[in-house]
């Protein structure tokens, strides 16, 4: 089903209220387009920050960035408006001292978009905490499969603290919750991006431990070839299973990606990470998120704007699977 775009030859770009790709609200998406294939929303939290804070006002800032994103994605051969009806939700409700409260609040907003049974959800962070609310609901819209969810996770960081200033919810953790909760399978969970330093190796013991396939940046400077073979089989892993998608901004290089928290040298150009993510073109996805953006440390919207074409890659890999 399309979406309803206006036209930027009648109503300009800088026009208008800012939504996600200048998509209809939810609530007024036509009758024809519904329910929505995807519903955008925002969840303004960084109380799980463990550096510097300020992805609360992220998600205004990729809808503001996302206004210039047309819905022609010529690489993979598809317009997303036509492929796909999306929408955006507005925010959640959060709770800025709480990253359980927000857990719990921002579960119960997700959980009342769309049509439980066709509309998918695209989180746009906040930080990377609130990716665990968006897999939660994902994972009960997908028939909560007893495996958990498969997972594309990109990342500088593997964010399978256990706890961190002795709390369980927070930016570095959301990994380590979501399987336990059973809504990640961890051995079809493909980690692309890692880098170091570490504080302690415990993180990544636990990933290899439990079936997580690591791809540090080491192999993909050195060893390219090895990168396309584990995306290859990762994908041959999964059939026709849908795929959850989180995007941390700062798995691309802070010298394309500088308005982030936890910034971490040696990751992806922005082209790189655009042609990592047309490697899994025509997979069915579950849900996604995009998190970590902090623009009151972006540089002329150039983290902004990345994470909308991220969000817009995100959907593409939807669209070519038929949506
Ligand atoms: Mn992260």
């Amino acid at each position: 089903m399309p979406t309803d775009l206006p036209s930027g030859r009648v109503q300009p770009r800088f026009a208008g209220v800012a939504t996600f790709m200048r998509a209809p609200l939810l609530s007024q998406v036509r009758p024809e387009n519904q329910p929505a294939d995807w519903a955008v929303y925002g969840v303004p939290f960084d109380g799980g920050t463990t550096y510097h804070p300020g992805a609360r006002f992220g998600p205004r800032a990729i809808r503001d960035a996302s206004q210039y994103i047309k819905p022609i994605n010529f690489h993979a051969e598809l317009d997303l408006a036509r492929e796909l009806s999306i929408a955006d939700a507005g925010d959640a409700i959060v709770a800025p001292y709480s990253c359980e409260g927000t857990l719990e609040a921002a579960v119960e907003f997700a959980s009342k978009l769309g049509d439980p049974a066709r509309t998918r959800l695209l989180a746009l962070g906040g930080d990377h905490s609130i990716a665990l609310a968006n897999i939660r609901v994902a994972w009960e819209r997908a028939g909560r499969p007893a495996t958990g969810l498969p997972l594309l996770h990109f990342d500088a960081h593997l964010d399978t603290a256990d706890t961190i200033w002795d709390e369980k919810y927070g930016h570095a953790s959301f990994l380590r919750r979501g399987i336990e909760d059973g809504c990640i399978d961890p051995e079809r969970t493909l980690s692309i991006g890692f880098r170091g330093p570490l504080n302690t190796m415990d993180d990544l013991e636990y990933a290899t431990g439990k079936g997580i396939e690591v791809v540090p940046m080491t192999r993909w400077v050195e060893d390219r070839p090895s990168v396309d073979r584990a995306i290859h089989e990762w994908r041959a892993s999964i059939n026709q299973d849908p795929v959850y998608v989180t995007f941390d901004i700062d798995a691309i290089d802070p010298a394309f990606a500088p308005g982030t928290g936890t910034p971490c040298c040696g990751g992806f150009t922005t082209a790189e990470a655009f042609s990592i993510l047309r490697k899994f073109e025509g997979m069915r996805l579950a849900g996604a998120d995009v998190v970590e953006v902090c623009p009151s440390r972006d540089v002329s919207d150039i983290t902004a704007l990345a994470a909308a074409h991220v969000a817009f890659e995100i959907l593409s890999i939807d669209a070519g699977a038929g949506g």
